[in-house]
């Protein structure tokens, strides 16, 4: 096992060593296993797009092969497997957003599944144009927003309706491009076409068509998925939770939440404050049911329950090796197929509840809405049943927590600059203009978002804490999703005391706001939160947003949905930092366009950077500039 990238990360290493003593394989060894990996598939030369092939052609141009059977050259086989790469990504962020949609058009004021945020329903359906948003009976129009929303995967005319959200000057680009989304479902079809066996060739139109469906993802289904489950299960606000495997309790009933999709935690999370049930685990001996969560159904749940974080992407395995879960409860996406045979090393029962991620291994209870609070009572009841089969002697949980702020949806972000403003000056409220404000007057030097995953080719975490603590040491305020954001809460950046990390500015902005320097924004569907963020304080100056001093930062990516998000984040003129450098460098032509001449058409490129530090230097260089060409 190769243990030097795991050096960063002190929970790792006990964690491993545990696993090993418990006899238990991990990533790791599997990692080892794959001993070196394929050169051309990492240059993203490998097309079996086709029966006639597999087909390498050479990643070093000159040098082999240069052709395919059919004819396709390195640029059009690492643009089509690039493109691919977004329409799976988009995909699974859109048909998340769809069942969230599904589960909004079958709410009852009886519940469970009901409108808990209504001011924001109405506010959306007005944005859509329904008449009646302010007076309609809340179920009528929660059904009718929910009818329109599932148009937009598959209308046969227009585009995307948040577009109309990005300042004119952006959705003039759009336009301009050809790269405004139109229904989700066609751009998702359409990109695998264009991709076929014998389909497009021209690489530069495959990037378009690509970007055009990255489009639909953030702009659509993100979206779409962001804001209607705040309708369903409420806005983020601002409270306290904390991260890492410390969070596991040796005395209570532990059960992880893990996956994407709120609909069935959020059921679960409900279902476990029935007294039966605690008196339930305490007649078995536990001294209550603790939830905890894991990626992105972890982060849905701590931003609007304060459910604590038991850690991000690459801490799957080792929640199970504490030996203290009793039931892992997954829906789809970022779930190891690893596990069930990992929780079968230990007493912990996997189930897998979602048909579209049918995990093979242990148990499977269907979700669906019509029985989503059975099924979370079904789930408790398996996992307190389970408590006494815990084995004490395989029992180590890390003794490793650390309390961190989250829930910084963008109107909690305003709800926290109106306090400020209110009492100082006599500037709008409910805007974010003070944001604004503090970033042209330079007390901030610019903003970033870090986002994504955790990748075994890098040190973990490492890369995600090192650029968050280099930047806001240069007064850039930072706002996370996903594993960076939880990444980040187990780097102690999400607290008010950060502020002493940070440069004399952005400390100064933490004090008054009283706010982290680093925001938690929730999970991966909700970079369309940053989305929105930004274009709101580009509105404040109408300005394209690609003329401010903002970053999107991806330092540890690993999954489709990543490359699906750093094309709508370019899309939307936000220069993109990859600290992985994706699968096109066999191709020099479309490694060009994506970063350089993308800039031209887009007003935003991609940077590959591998080391952190120079990517922090990189950024800074870019910022200024920014601000420069702003004149601030
Ligand atoms: Ni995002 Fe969330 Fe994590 Fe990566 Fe997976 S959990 S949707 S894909 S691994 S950040
Ligand atoms: Fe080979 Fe062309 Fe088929 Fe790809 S599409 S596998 S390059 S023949």
């Amino acid at each position: 096992m190769s243990n030097e990238i795991l050096n960063y990360d002190k929970v790792a290493e006990a964690s491993l060593a545990k696993a090993k003593r418990d006899g238990a394989e991990t990533m790791w060894d599997r990692k080892a296993a794959q001993k070196t990996q394929c050169g051309f598939g990492e240059a993203g030369v490998c097309c079996r797009i086709c029966a006639m092939g597999p087909c390498r052609v050479s990643p070093v141009p000159g040098k082999g092969a240069e052709r395919g059977i059919c004819g396709a050259n390195a640029d059009t086989i690492v643009a089509r497997n690039f493109a691919r790469m977004i329409a799976g990504g988009a995909s699974a962020h859109s048909d998340h957003a769809r069942d969230i949609v599904h589960a909004m058009h079958a709410t009852k004021a009886e519940g469970p599944f009901k409108i808990r945020d209504e001011a924001k329903l109405r506010r959306i359906s007005a944005e859509w144009g329904i008449e009646g948003a302010d007076t309609k009976e809340t179920y009528a129009l929660a059904h009718e927003l929910a009818e329109m929303a599932l148009g937009e995967f598959g209308k046969p005319f227009g585009t995307q309706r948040f577009l109309k959200r990005a300042p004119q000057a952006r959705q003039d680009v759009w336009e301009r491009e050809d790269i405004a989304p139109r229904a989700i479902d066609m751009e998702v079809t359409t990109l695998m076409h264009s991709t076929h066996m014998g389909c497009a060739s021209d690489y530069e139109s495959i990037f378009r068509r690509g970007m055009r469906t990255g489009m639909a993802d953030g702009w659509g289904g993100s979206m779409i998925g962001t804001e209607f489950s705040d309708i369903l299960y409420g806005t983020p606000t601002a409270k306290a939770s904390s991260s890492n495997l410390g969070v596991i309790d040796k005395d209570q009933v532990n059960i992880l939440i893990h996956g994407h999709d709120p609909n069935l935690a959020e059921m679960i999370v409900l279902a476990a404050e029935n007294p039966e049930f605690i008196e339930m685990a305490k007649a078995k001996g536990a001294k209550g049911i603790n939830i905890v969560g894991m990626c992105c159904t972890g982060n849905e749940m701590t931003m609007r329950h304060g459910i604590k974080i038991a850690g991000n992407f690459y801490q799957q395995e080792m929640c199970i090796i504490t030996g203290a879960i009793e039931a892992v409860v997954v829906d789809v996406q970022c779930i190891f197929p690893a596990l069930p045979a990992l929780a079968k090393k230990y007493h912990t029962r996997f189930i897998s509840t979602s048909e579209k991620a049918k995990i093979a291994g242990d148990m499977f209870i269907k979700f669906s809405e019509a029985t989503g609070l059975d099924n979370a009572n079904e789930i408790i009841k398996i996992a307190v049943e389970n408590f006494p089969n815990r084995d004490a002697s395989k029992v180590e949980i890390p003794d490793i927590k650390q309390d961190t702020l989250v829930g910084y949806s963008v109107e909690a972000i305003i709800d926290h600059l109106d306090k400020v403003v209110n009492t100082n000056t006599s500037d709008a409220m409910g805007t974010v203009k003070p944001l604004t404000d503090v970033i042209y007057a330079g007390v901030i030097r610019g903003a970033a978002g870090v986002v994504g995953c955790n990748n075994p080719k890098v040190e973990h975490d490492y890369a995600h804490v090192t650029v968050l603590k280099e930047l806001i040491k240069r007064d850039v305020i930072c706002v996370v999703t996903g594993c960076a954001a939880q990444a980040a809460a187990k780097a102690g950046l999400l607290t008010l005391e950060a502020k002493e990390m940070c440069g004399r500015g952005l400390k100064e902005v933490c004090e008054r706001v009283n706010i982290p320097p680093v925001l938690h924004m929730g999970s991966c569907v909700d970079i369309s939160r940053i989305l929105h963020l930004v274009n709101l304080c580009a509105d404040v100056k109408g300005i394209d947003p690609a003329l401010l001093p903002v970053v999107g930062i991806a330092p540890e990516w690993m999954s489709e949905k990543a490359v699906a998000i750093a094309n709508y984040v370019v899309g939307s003129g936000i220069n993109t930092y990859l600290g992985i450098i994706p699968q096109v460098l066999g191709s020099p032509n479309f490694t060009k366009l994506m970063t350089e001449d993308c800039q031209e058409f887009l007003g935003a490129h991609f940077v590959f950077e591998k080391d952190p530090l120079v990517m922090v230097d990189k950024i800074m260089v870019d910022l200024e500039d920014k601000r420069t060409a702003l004149g601030i």
